[in-house]
C-alpha cells in the first residue's frame, strides 16, 4: 500500500497489471514506470521506452494494432501530457486490447520531482472528451477492478491512477537493442 492513502502503490498496481495479463505485451514510460516495472519483473514482454517521453502510448497503439495479445501502457502524467493528441487518435482506432494506464504522481519524478501541471488536468475527463473509455482511481483495489473491466471490455480504456511519487532502485536493461530484440521474438508468432 502507498505511504500516501489517497493514492495507490504504483508498484502494487503494476503487479496487478501482470497478475491479472500474464499474457500482456507491456509497454512503459521511461523513468520511474521502467524501473518500476523491472522490480516487479523483468519479462520478455516488456518494452521500456528508454529516452522516448511523450512516445509510450503511441507505441502502444501501434503495437495493440499489430498483435492479438493484450498490450498495456503503463504511461507518465508527464508524458501523456507530452503527448495528449495521441489520446484521440487511440479513441479513433479503439483497439480492443489495448488499455493505457496513465500513472499520475503529478511530478516529473524521474528528472528529480519537479511539478507537472497533471494537477489541472483530469486525464479521464480527456480521453473521455475524445471518445475514448475512461477511468479514474486512487487506490490499488479500485485499480485493479478498474484493470479487469478494462481489459474485459470492448475497445480501448484509458485508467487515470493517482499514485505516490517514488524512486525505485531497480533498472531495467539498459542495451536497447536487447530489448528489443527479447521483445520481437516473444510477441512474433513464428509460424506467420
Ligand atoms: C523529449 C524529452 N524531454 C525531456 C526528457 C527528460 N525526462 C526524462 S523522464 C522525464 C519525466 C517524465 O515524467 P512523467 O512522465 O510524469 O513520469 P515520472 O518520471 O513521473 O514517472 C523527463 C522530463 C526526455 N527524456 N525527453
Amino acid at each position: 500500500m502507498s505511504s500516501d492513502p489517497a493514492r495507490a502503490d504504483q508498484a502494487a498496481c503494476t503487479e496487478a497489471v501482470l497478475d491479472v495479463t500474464p499474457e500482456a505485451a507491456v509497454v512503459s514510460n521511461l523513468g520511474v514506470a521502467s524501473y518500476v516495472l523491472a522490480g516487479v519483473e523483468d519479462r520478455e514482454r516488456n518494452f521500456y521506452c528508454w529516452g522516448s517521453m511523450g512516445l509510450t502510448t503511441p507505441v502502444g497503439l501501434g503495437l495493440a494494432l499489430a498483435i492479438d495479445d493484450p498490450v498495456t501502457v503503463l504511461d507518465g502524467d508527464g508524458s501523456t501530457l507530452m503527448s495528449l493528441g495521441a489520446l484521440a487518435t487511440v479513441a479513433d482506432r479503439d483497439p480492443s486490447n489495448l488499455t493505457v494506464v496513465v500513472f499520475d504522481n503529478g511530478v516529473y519524478a524521474t528528472t528529480g520531482g519537479q511539478r507537472s501541471h497533471a494537477e489541472t488536468t483530469d486525464f479521464a475527463a480527456v480521453a473521455e472528451g475524445v471518445g475514448l473509455s475512461a477511468a479514474h482511481v486512487s487506490d490499488d483495489g479500485a485499480f485493479v477492478e478498474a484493470y479487469r473491466v478494462a481489459v474485459e471490455g470492448e475497445g480501448a480504456t484509458l485508467i487515470a491512477c493517482d499514485v505516490a511519487p517514488v524512486d525505485p532502485e531497480a533498472r531495467p536493461p539498459l542495451d536497447a537493442s536487447h530489448v528489443k530484440r527479447r521483445f520481437r521474438s516473444a510477441i512474433v508468432d513464428p509460424t506467420r
